[in-house]
């Protein structure tokens, strides 16, 4: 770390190799937000002072960050199996995992396919449920339906379902063919809603309207995040996602929960499909599997989709895809590990706990100024802002870097602060976070 921060130090300047994602480069490198430790729910800035990580890194520290447990498990697996291949050779860690992991999913999600990140998973899945159909002689099921504001990552699968304009826009004419269902999030209907809306139900017999537009013999999948959480935690309304379920068994499409965001904790369960009780046929998650010391992503899926692509001859592949590093072996220690820390301090349920602490907090700002929307559910939470004069995202981005000035790390999306701390915070963590965006929101312009 030091050498980090002494590398740092001696090109004070020279920020311009490094091509950062999803950042204004120019505008970040003018006025860098270095971070150089972090222990618990605190990052140290490298000007030494202690930030409240009020979004568990990228929502994906949930049990706080350097736990000793996982910390551990990833020093002594580099030591003794740093890398074995996972095409036709195995190592025993990914299936110890992958059981470990079958037993803590609801219904029969019973089995794992392993990636890196959460972009690979979004791609991996719609892979398999076209796999799926056409295993089952239904090769015309190729059409994939996401939702307006999704975010399914960035590989092309992923931002051809997605629904962020900003994402698709520069690479329009390549997208993959998707229908898109209406988002959810209504300012007239809904705002200030404490967790799910009333309103909105309706929106999922729009899929009804894509089948009759392109027929059900053509369409593969549905893609939506139980609760989207880039666009700025938009909550389902209540009965949404089980009606999806409905729709899409009546017509024999696959439907594929991504629970990178929802997944290990974040609702106070270990899923949204349990959260929700509603069973996906497809589950993608990343970020939280290992508490994000290490990359994993994964797609869970359930037996009727995993054993109708286990036919042909025994000795041909099943499924030509994965990745050099499907099942990593100092990823699956870090898994491992990271599935006991959640187990042993009996995360979920904490969450679940603070969760009202949480809701009470984030609807205190109800009357700060320019605040149009409070949004939460488990312990994710929004608060979105009316547009300044000076334009779209400009008030969120101020009240962002205002809030990092005053040792509280947020996330903005559009003029939306959106929030998700780790797991293991404590109310006092919550009041602090609270406080800050409402100063921050009262100075703000
Ligand atoms: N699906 C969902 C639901 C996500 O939230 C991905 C897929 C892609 O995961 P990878 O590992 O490929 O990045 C994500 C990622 C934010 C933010 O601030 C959200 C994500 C990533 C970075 C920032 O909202 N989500």
């Amino acid at each position: 770390m030091d050498d980090v921060v002494s590398a740092i130090d001696l090109q004070p300047n020279d920020l311009s190799a490094y091509w950062m994602p999803f950042t204004a480069n120019r505008q970040f490198k003018a006025s860098p937000r270095m971070l150089v430790d972090a222990e618990g729910v605190h990052y140290t800035s490298k000007d030494g002072r202690k930030i409240l990580d009020a979004t568990s890194g990228l929502w994906c520290v949930n049990a706080g960050h350097k736990r000793p447990k996982i910390v551990e498990a990833v020093k002594r697996q580099v030591e003794k199996l740093d890398y074995a291949p996972s095409f036709q050779f195995g190592h025993p860690l990914p299936f110890q995992l992958a059981s470990r992991l079958a037993d803590m999913l609801p219904g029969d999600l019973n089995h794992v396919f392993y990636c890196n990140s959460g972009s690979e998973a979004a791609d991996t899945a719609l892979k398999i449920a076209i796999a799926y159909h056409r295993a089952r002689g239904e090769g015309t099921r190729t059409r994939l339906i996401g939702r307006e504001r999704g975010y399914h990552g960035v590989g092309f699968g992923g931002i051809s379902v997605g629904g962020m304009v900003a994402n698709r826009k520069a690479f329009g004419g390549v997208l993959l063919q998707a229908d898109h269902l209406p988002h959810t999030h209504s300012l007239e209907h809904a705002a200030f809603t404490r967790g799910q809306p009333e309103w909105g139900l309706h929106l999922a017999d729009e899929l009804e309207r894509l089948v009759a537009l392109h027929d059900a013999s053509n369409i593969a999948a549905v893609m939506v995040e139980p609760v989207a959480g880039s666009t700025g935690v938009l909550v389902p309304p209540k009965g949404y996602l089980k009606r999806l379920r409905e729709i899409c068994d009546k017509h024999g499409i696959l439907l594929i929960f991504d629970e990178v965001i929802t997944g290990f904790g974040r609702l106070g369960q270990s899923f949204a499909a349990e959260y929700f009780d509603v069973l996906p046929d497809l589950m993608t998650v990343a970020k939280g599997i290992t508490n994000a010391t290490i990359p994993m992503g994964a797609v869970f899926a359930r037996s009727h989709v995993h054993d109708a692509c286990m036919n042909g001859p025994e000795h041909v592949i099943e499924l030509f895809h994965g990745y050099t590093y499907s099942g990593h072996p100092v990823a699956c220690a870090a898994a491992l590990a990271t599935l006991d820390t959640y187990k042993e301090e009996d995360l979920f349920t904490r969450g679940n706990d603070l969760a009202p602490y949480w809701e009470d907090g984030l609807h205190s700002l109800k009357d700060a100024p320019n605040v149009i929307d409070v949004r939460n559910l488990g312990l994710m939470g929004a608060v979105e802002v009316s547009p300044s004069q000076a334009g779209p995202a400009r008030r969120a981005y101020e009240i962002m870097t205002t809030m990092f000035d005053k040792g509280v790390m947020v996330r903005v999306t559009g003029d939306t602060v959106a929030m998700s701390p780790p797991l293991i915070c404590e109310r006092g963590h919550i009041d602090q976070i609270i406080d800050t965006l409402g100063q921050t929101l009262r100075t703000v312009h």
